[in-house]
């Protein structure tokens, strides 16, 4: 059984040329674990804490303060583990952290060392990352989990705090649900995505793109977006609602006063109730199978609503609302506010966490969806993640920058090597 000899970490650079943490963990069987952190912009207020130096360099941005802790603190509490006890080693790190929202070292040199520990354990077990993922789901819960090709969510076209336009809704996905492979799902994904790109110049509107890989247009608003992505997909010769669907993430938090929901781009003003009728008519207009931060994050009675109106007819996903946290998960749960949960292992800090969050989905009926960060490296943990747990979604951007593509390339060869793991 090989134990840990060092722990190392880095400051590094995510996408947006923001500085972010890479922890390598060393073996003594010679073997070594590396992960990189993500980072969000439109952010949920009771996420984890991101330790940032707050220093003029980097405009506040460095995180050389969490690197020193995991370099002088947390690595060495770690020292002599076996890497895979997870859970142990997660625990360890949590107490001598010691506070809820993982503020004293931060969740960023926390979760660094939870990643590197799991690549490091499944180098020495010589096993894939994702079979050491679904193993360590049933050590954490007790129970196994059949593995599987998660379903790609691509957002093909962004607005809101992830670029520099006018459109109010944040992410436009689409959903290839027809598909019968994962790698025919990004062969119908990238044909829709270059076809919306000549659409796109056609109509004399910028193909530039945004934080997350999607084409970046000013447009005339939501619908507008909407129109262009459906003529894409049956210039694909696809079929819109049957080979591919779409899913929104309204990030609706970034438009919320505390009162009323504002569309800039839109020029509407929406009560809650406004928006949910809002919601329900793009719903029946366009084949939406999935809503995510349809509402404010503290707005519960109108996500009571949305939930009550579309609820049985379309995924409605919390990511601000839950923020990958069991407690918050469970109180949303009792209230019966949305159907299913966006995992962010940043946003609560471990993997164990992460693990112990969609167990409790699964538990209760909830669907999870694993993401990406709109600020990201090449790390692809989250793929593994994704057909270990077998969760059946991943939302990773669009299929286009590396950041990006580099999962879904992860996920081809997951398919190519595993003939008993398939597309759910
Ligand atoms: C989201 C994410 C990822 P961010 O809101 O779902 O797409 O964005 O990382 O900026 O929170
Ligand atoms: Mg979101």
């Amino acid at each position: 059984m090989a134990n840990i000899i060092e722990t190392k970490a880095i400051q590094v650079f995510d996408s947006r040329g923001i500085p972010t943490i890479s922890c390598k963990i060393i073996l003594d069987d010679g073997t070594e674990g590396l992960a990189m952190v993500p980072s969000g912009a439109s952010t949920g207020s009771k996420e984890a804490l991101e330790l940032r130096d707050a220093e003029k360099e980097y405009l506040g941005k460095g995180v050389l303060k969490a690197v020193q802790n995991i370099n002088n603190v947390l690595g060495p509490s770690i020292i002599g583990k076996n890497p895979i006890e997870q859970q142990l080693i997660d625990e360890i790190l949590i107490k001598s952290d010691g506070t809820d929202d993982k503020s004293e070292y931060g969740a960023n040199a926390i979760l660094a060392i939870s990643l590197a520990v799991s690549h490091s354990a499944s180098a020495s077990n010589g096993s894939n990352l994702h079979e050491h993922f679904a193993h360590l789901y049933s050590k954490i819960h007790g129970k196994e989990i059949d593995q599987s090709i998660p379903m790609p969510m691509l957002n093909i076209l962004n607005g809101g705090e992830h670029a520099n336009n006018n459109i109010d809704i944040q992410e436009f996905m689409i959903v290839p649900s027809g598909a019968s492979s994962f790698s025919q799902a990004m062969q119908w994904s990238t044909e829709v995505y270059m076809n919306l790109k000549k659409i796109i110049e056609k109509f004399g509107h910028s193909s530039a793109v945004g934080d997350e890989g999607g084409f970046a247009p000013n447009l005339k608003n939501n619908e507008e977006a909407l129109k262009l992505i459906i003529s894409a997909i049956t210039e694909s010769d696809l079929e819109p609602g049957k080979d591919i669907n779409i899913a929104l993430d309204c990030a609706a938090s970034e438009f919320y006063d505390g009162k009323k929901y504002i569309l800039k781009g839109e020029d509407k003003i929406f009560s809650s109730e406004e928006l949910v009728e809002y919601l329900n008519d793009l719903v029946g207009k366009y084949p939406i199978i999935s809503i995510e931060d349809g509402m404010d994050e503290n707005d519960i009675d109108g996500w009571e609503l949305l939930t009550e109106k579309i609820g049985k007819k379309c995924q409605l996903v919390g990511d601000d609302l839950f923020v990958t946290n069991k407690k918050i998960l469970l109180e949303g749960i009792e209230k019966n506010i949305a159907n299913a949960i966006l995992i962010k292992f940043n946003q609560v800090g471990t993997i164990t966490e992460t693990i112990q969050t969609i167990a409790c989905a699964n538990e209760n009926g909830y669907k999870s969806i694993i993401s990406h960060r709109s600020g990201e490296t090449e790390d692809t943990t989250i793929s593994d993640l994704a057909a270990g747990l077998g969760v059946g979604q991943i939302k990773t951007g669009a299929p286009c920058r590396s950041d990006r593509v580099s999962k879904y390339n992860r996920l081809l060869w997951i398919e190519e090597e595993n003939s008993h793991i398939h597309l759910k």
